[in-house]
């Protein structure tokens, strides 16, 4: 058997072993469901089957409750082994019929792994009940399932996925059933696995069988299932020992016996099925596929809203401490203190050596200049918290707005507030930048002549006038528009260039402002950082539609290349 096919199931166990499905987008559920069903289907039949193409055949009898599976599996074995009745359903536990032959593989091969062999009819959906018999020809098994349409849900699921794993399907309906919808449902699944299917109308009117068979072929024709037989049997009045007649069940028993006879026919049947069930998927995983990156794609939309609202913060955090718009109550009266404003504003006219010496006078102390920097720490600290408060809600808000992204808020709804904490953070973070600017103050300082003038104004005073200055400077440029904010920063960019000469005030101002950006967005990141590790929980990995388009691709070549040859078995 090919070992391209059988490296590509392989694949395709690990990866479908690694869907994530985590958001709750629309049709998720299905494609769970198809997730688990393809994955069941592939330990269940398609890697034990690729591996061993010589394996028993396995005929899965199914139908709804009441329809004569039983019967017709005792009926061909000509013995009672599964046990029939009126109660439905009747059949809990599958009953796998095979010769003494293949007692063995039945009993220890890899199909159906999941389910506990045992030689007892006990009632569990997740037991496998073998018995042997001498009536069936080696080769060929035949597996009694409960129903497809049960009330129990573990019946139901556990018929499907014995269908899944078959290598021919035994469709048992009756005639006054034969339309049912579940019924359909299933024989479309066949028919999108082109699998060989029989299909028994148990139980018509005597009489009737021809026009039946008729009107069943046409529903099949429309359905597009082509690989198929009718065989309509006539109810019987009185089953006797509980066996339907053994000629009315004639050409069922041919059927199967043709089938399974030889080597190279049950290969064709077993390489057809299989072929089929390959091709089948494919197209599921491109389903899956698109469904992983509709995932991918919702969670970058998600990250994206999300660090849409902290770059805003950001921004205006940067345009409100340079705009002049901080230049006001607080820090604009501690400024005023610091430089004793009525006269300082007569004085601005004057040339600046003149101003030097005044400005020497009005600071009076250390003291103004530390509360003009509690005043500083106030404000930005405030501003800042503002302004992150503000995104952690509107990127809560913008998340809340998909039901995806509602669900993820309500399972952490402390994301829509910044950590507990983070105003002490920040006034932390705050107090460092201005001693920042000091070190940059002190630095410019170093002079002889700068210094003296330094400590003439004071350290604090001094870097409180950069501060005001960098608060006034939009774009490297102080705004002239900021009214009284603007000859505030006129004051602080003259006591500037008092102590370090015209030059240096602009290069400080970009530096202490960059500083300050600086650890503003650090401070930004570690709470936006918040909604992306929610997002990085839900473990999508990013790569995951490529590989299962990757897997579907190898699938289809390798089914195609290795089946080329392939005809339908003879005569079927
Ligand atoms: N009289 C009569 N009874 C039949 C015929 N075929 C099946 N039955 C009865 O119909 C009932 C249901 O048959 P089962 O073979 O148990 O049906 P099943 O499809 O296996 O049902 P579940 O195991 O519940 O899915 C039994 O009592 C059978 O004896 C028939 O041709 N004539
Ligand atoms: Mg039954």
């Amino acid at each position: 058997m090919n070992e391209t096919l059988r490296a590509s199931l392989a694949r395709l166990d690990e990866v479908l072993g690694r869907i994530q499905l985590p958001l709750p987008l629309d049709g998720v559920a299905e494609q769970r469901t198809l997730v688990e069903v393809l994955r069941q289907q592939n330990t269940d039949y398609l890697l034990p089957r690729a591996e061993r193409l010589d394996a028993p055949l396995l005929a899965v009898v199914g139908g709804s409750t009441g329809a004569g599976k039983s019967t017709l599996v005792n009926a061909l074995l000509g013995a009672v082994v599964s046990r029939t009745g009126v109660l439905r359903p009747t059949t809990k536990t599958p009953t796998h019929v095979c010769h003494p032959r293949d007692r063995e593989w039945i009993r220890t091969g890899p199909h159906l792994g999941g389910l506990v062999r045992s030689d007892d009819d006990i009632p569990d959906s997740r037991a496998l009940r073998v018995v042997a018999t001498e009536q069936l020809s080696a080769g060929l098994a035949i597996l009694d399932a409960p129903d497809i349409d049960s009330v129990d849900d573990a019946n139901r699921l556990l018929s499907r996925q014995l269908l899944a794993a078959a290598d021919l399907w035994i469709f048992v309906t009756t005639a006054s059933r034969y339309a049912d919808a579940v019924a359909w449902e299933l024989l479309e699944a066949a028919a999108a696995r082109d699998i060989v299917v029989a299909v028994v109308l148990n139980r018509c009117p005597p009489g009737t069988e021809a026009d039946l068979t008729a009107h069943l072929t046409d529903m099949l024709d429309a359905r597009g299932i082509r690989f198929r037989h009718i065989f309509a049997l006539p109810e019987q009045e009185d089953l006797g020992a509980g066996l339907l007649t053994a000629g009315e069940i004639a050409p069922v028993r041919r059927w199967i016996g043709r089938l399974a006879a030889g080597r190279e026919q049950r290969a064709t049947v077993a390489v057809h099925s299989l072929v089929g069930a390959v091709r089948n998927v494919e197209p599921q995983l491109r389903t899956l596929a698109a469904a992983a990156a509709s995932q991918a794609e919702a969670i970058a939309d998600l990250r994206e809203a999300a660090s849409k609202e902290f770059r805003r913060a950001s921004l205006d955090i940067g345009q409100a401490t340079s705009d002049g718009s901080m230049l006001r109550g607080e820090v604009l009266s501690r400024w005023q203190d610091l430089v004793g404003t009525s006269d300082l504003m007569r004085a601005l006219d004057k040339r600046i050596a003149a101003l030097r010496d005044r400005l020497t006078g009005w600071v009076s102390g250390t003291r103004k200049g530390e509360q003009m920097q509690v005043a500083i720490s106030d404000g930005v600290t405030a501003l800042v918290v503002e302004h992150v408060t503000a995104a952690c809600q509107d990127a809560a808000a913008a998340w809340a707005r998909t039901p995806w992204g509602q669900s993820l808020i309500s399972e952490d709804s402390a994301l829509a507030r910044p950590t507990a904490g983070f105003e002490a953070e920040v006034a932390k973070t705050v107090r460092a930048w201005q001693s920042d600017v000091l070190d940059l103050v002190e630095n410019e300082g170093k002079g002889r002549r700068r210094h003296a003038r330094l400590l003439a104004f004071g350290t604090n005073a001094v870097g409180a006038a950069l501060i005001m200055v960098v608060f006034a400077t939009t774009g490297g440029l102080t705004t002239a528009e900021v009214g009284i904010a603007g000859g505030t920063s006129v004051i602080a960019q003259r006591v500037l260039e008092g102590v370090f000469g015209d030059d240096a005030v602009r290069r400080l101002a970009k530096e202490a402002k960059q500083q300050l950006d600086l650890r503003v967005d650090d401070l930004l990141a570690i709470q936006q950082a918040r909604f992306a590790t929610r997002l990085d929980k839900l473990g999508l990995d990013e790569e995951l539609p490529n590989q299962l388009t990757k897997v579907a691709d190898d699938l289809r070549d390798s089914a195609a290349s290795a089946f080329d040859y392939l005809t339908r078995p003879e005569g079927y």
